[in-house]
């Protein structure tokens, strides 16, 4: 069964003003879709590794054959976290999204942070410093939250570890907006986070 381009969530305007709706046509429509084109081509002859879940597939990276696994790391990877990252947004205004954090989250960066200004703070310069294309991640290890970036698609999941909020730092993701200024988009993205995602992502990956 080939994997399929799950539909966004919410409306393609939802996260504005902080996420235009044209960069979110062209990101999931075009760049989402070509991952899921380009995954499903590389494992054509390859029906077991085709009816893994998309993460397991990317957690299991390391026994991929040799000649597909570049073509899964990238485009198995681009899948995975792709369909993460819509899911940890949701439209401005609604409950749970944006603003501080709520729930078992909360207490777990005021235990590992100090507080959600310096959490944040500290997410933001990690990810700006990220050199090219590639990933700020929110992981959950040896009982402690944090935070690691990865290069192109790579996901936290091939290194066993479960993401439990990302964001995507490729230009793709805010250039049309805006343009170079990295550090605006990532201070601007916590106003589309959605609390209520993270929470179940940490649940899981304390599991
Ligand atoms: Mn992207």
């Amino acid at each position: 069964m080939a994997y399929e381009l799950a539909p966004l969530p919410y409306d393609y305007f939802a996260l504005e003003p902080f996420i235009d709706a044209e960069t979110m046509h062209l990101h999931h429509d075009k760049h989402h879709q070509a991952y899921v084109n380009n995954v499903n081509a590389a494992l054509a002859s390859y029906p077991d590794l085709a009816a893994k879940s998309i993460d397991d597939l990317v957690a299991g990276l390391a026994d991929v054959p040799e000649e597909i696994r570049g073509a899964v790391r990238n485009n198995g990877g681009g899948h995975s976290n792709h369909t993460a990252f819509w899911k940890l947004m949701g439209p401005v205004g609604s409950d749970g999204v944006g603003g501080a954090p709520t729930g078992p989250i909360a207490e777990q960066i005021t235990a590992d942070f100090g507080d959600f200004e310096t959490f944040k703070k500290t997410f933001n310069e990690t990810t700006a410093k990220q050199f090219g294309s590639g990933w700020g991640w929110l992981v959950f290890a040896a009982g402690k939250l944090k935070i690691i970036t990865t290069a192109n698609q790579d996901s936290p999941l091939t290194h066993g570890l479960y993401p439990i909020l990302g964001n995507d730092v490729w230009e793709h993701a805010y250039y049309l907006k805006y343009n170079n200024r990295r550090p605006d988009y990532l201070a601007a993205w916590w106003s589309v986070v959605n609390w209520h995602e993270v929470n179940a992502r940490f649940a899981k990956a304390k599991a």
